[in-house]
């Protein structure tokens, strides 16, 4: 595959000069090279999209929901036959492994697919009435314009479950990338405006996207012509959204921190454990929201599962994300190391035992920040382990009896993923009843990254609550009307109220 930007963007059908004349530097994690100069939107030119987007919406409700699901068909289709291309550049701009930035293109071609069927399945609820000659149905209808906000770490495909879903529920889209990663924004709306083009019901501005900081994005965010915002990102940005969308009455989805354990049972398949753990912890260089930050192993086999794990550590290959062979890239940047070192050492001043860490072909790649994942023994859940640190870094506690490790999973701020590795039914079904895990997704000899998207995506507490992707999540991108029709001559009323004129 190609690492030449302007090459895959052409076969992409891009121009090149997307990369040119702008202000917002685009650079490369894999060198710390310039990949461009992205043009940025204004305040005004955001107001414009806006505004098409409220005129988009108008006409794009009344067309049939399977005719939505259609187009969103062919921008699969799209996807599929540029999937090569656009993983290479998620890899380009984002640094992750070629097989993850491929991974992601394929997340969303589920997506679209998923979106397709829940085209013809966007059902309401018919209600048996109190009132003789009367029905009861619930309708779901479009919403509005849902303003998608996405981060760095999966720079398409959190954009592709929003407005898949977004498109066949009758929404128009406005999407603000992250400002790390606004090529490959910029190519996936080309494939798109490609499609719309040829399809007679998309109105101009189905789809948009908007460059721009975090101030003018902030316009976005408190729009009243944008009932819905769906953001990923840190819970530092939650808490600063979520209440100016409250306090518009507006709606939010939102995706924010993990802070994502293990517990590994007594009976644990400890080969499957290692090669769960280690996906969890280092793929992505710990940059999944669902990435394994923390391992609650039993004292029974603590002893044997840490040098088991230290063996793998010491195996992957740390590198050019382009080569396969590598397993874990860079991190995103100098911020991103800084941070890692920053944890690092406060968990030693915390009591902790440091294995790995440390920055990593600084040699060869000195603009850029690979680093060697860390294993940290900690002896107790303190304030660093209670903490996101977005890189490979796993704190290690040991536990006595599965109620502890449960209280332990569950006693830190964020709720969005976790994972149980044990043989024993007994404490998996624990692990997944409502006195186990806390979170959003509870897994069972698999590990805390990597769902599917047929599944309802998100977590609890300071992860936000919202819920992306499959399942019912739909419902949170249409507005529910109830209706009663009367169809005698008489007029009964609710709760067997008398009113005689
Ligand atoms: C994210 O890190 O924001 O479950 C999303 C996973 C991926 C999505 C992660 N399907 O790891």
């Amino acid at each position: 595959m190609t690492t030449d930007i302007k090459q895959i963007l052409t076969s992409l059908g891009l121009d090149p000069a997307i990369l040119e004349g702008g202000d917002l530097e685009v650079h490369t994690p894999i060198d710390g090279s310039l990949l461009g100069k992205v043009r940025q939107d204004t305040a005004e030119s955001l107001d414009q999209k806006i505004a098409l987007a409220v005129e988009a919406f108008a006409s794009w409700r009344q067309v049939p929901a399977p005719v939505r699901g259609e187009l969103v068909r062919r921008f699969g289709d799209q996807l599929r036959r540029h999937k090569e291309a656009l993983g290479a550049l998620v890899t380009l701009e984002n640094g992750k492994l070629l097989q993850e930035g491929l991974g992601e293109v394929q997340e969303m071609i589920d997506i679209c697919d998923f979106a397709v069927g829940l085209s013809r399945q966007l059902y309401g609820l018919t209600i048996a009435s109190e009132r003789p000659g009367h029905r009861m149905a619930e309708t779901w209808h479009p919403l509005g314009v849902v303003g998608v906000i996405s981060a760095f770490n999966f720079p398409v495909a959190v954009w592709a479950w929003n407005s898949a879903i977004a498109l066949v529920c009758g929404d128009p889209v406005i999407w603000k990338p992250s400002d790390k990663t606004p090529i490959t924004a910029l190519a996936c709306q080309h494939l798109f405006d490609q499609v719309a083009a040829d399809f007679e019901a998309a109105p101009e501005g189905l789809a948009q996207i908007v460059i721009v900081g975090r101030d003018i994005g902030q316009n976005l965010v408190d729009d009243p012509r944008v009932p819905l915002i769906s953001a990923t990102g840190s819970t530092a940005m939650g808490r600063t959204i979520g209440p100016r969308i409250a306090e518009r009455f507006g709606r939010s989805i939102l995706e924010l921190g993990g802070n994502n354990a293990i517990i590994v049972g007594p009976s644990a398949d400890l080969d499957l454990t290692v090669r769960g753990v280690v996906f969890g912890a280092v793929g992505t260089c710990g940059q999944r929201c669902t990435s394994t930050r923390r391992l609650i192993v039993n004292e029974a086999i603590y002893d044997e599962l840490l040098p088991r794990l230290r063996k793998a550590y010491q195996s992957i290959g740390v590198g050019n994300p382009m080569e396969a062979g590598n397993l874990v890239g860079p991190l995103i940047d100098g911020g991103a190391f800084a941070a890692m070192e920053k944890a690092l050492v406060q968990a030693v001043q915390e009591g902790g035992t440091v294995f790995g860490g440390g920055r990593a072909l600084a040699n060869k790649y000195p603009a850029a920040y690979y680093v060697n994942p860390a294993i940290v023994e900690m002896g107790a859940q303190t304030d660093i382990v209670r903490d996101e640190t977005f890189a490979p870094i796993l704190y290690v506690l040991k536990y006595k009896d599965i109620e502890e490790a449960i209280a332990l999973q569950n006693d830190v701020p964020q709720g969005l993923s976790s994972a149980i590795f044990t043989n024993d039914v007994r404490e998996a079904e624990r692990f997944t009843s409502a006195v186990g895990s806390d979170c959003g997704i509870a897994n069972v000899n698999i590990g805390t990254s990597g769902a599917e998207i047929g599944g309802a995506f998100g977590g609890e507490k300071e992860t936000g609550g919202g819920r992306e992707s499959g399942s019912d999540s739909w419902k949170a991108y249409m507005r529910r009307s109830t209706s009663t029709v009367n169809y005698t001559s008489e007029l009964p009323l609710a709760q067997g109220i008398k009113f005689d004129l």
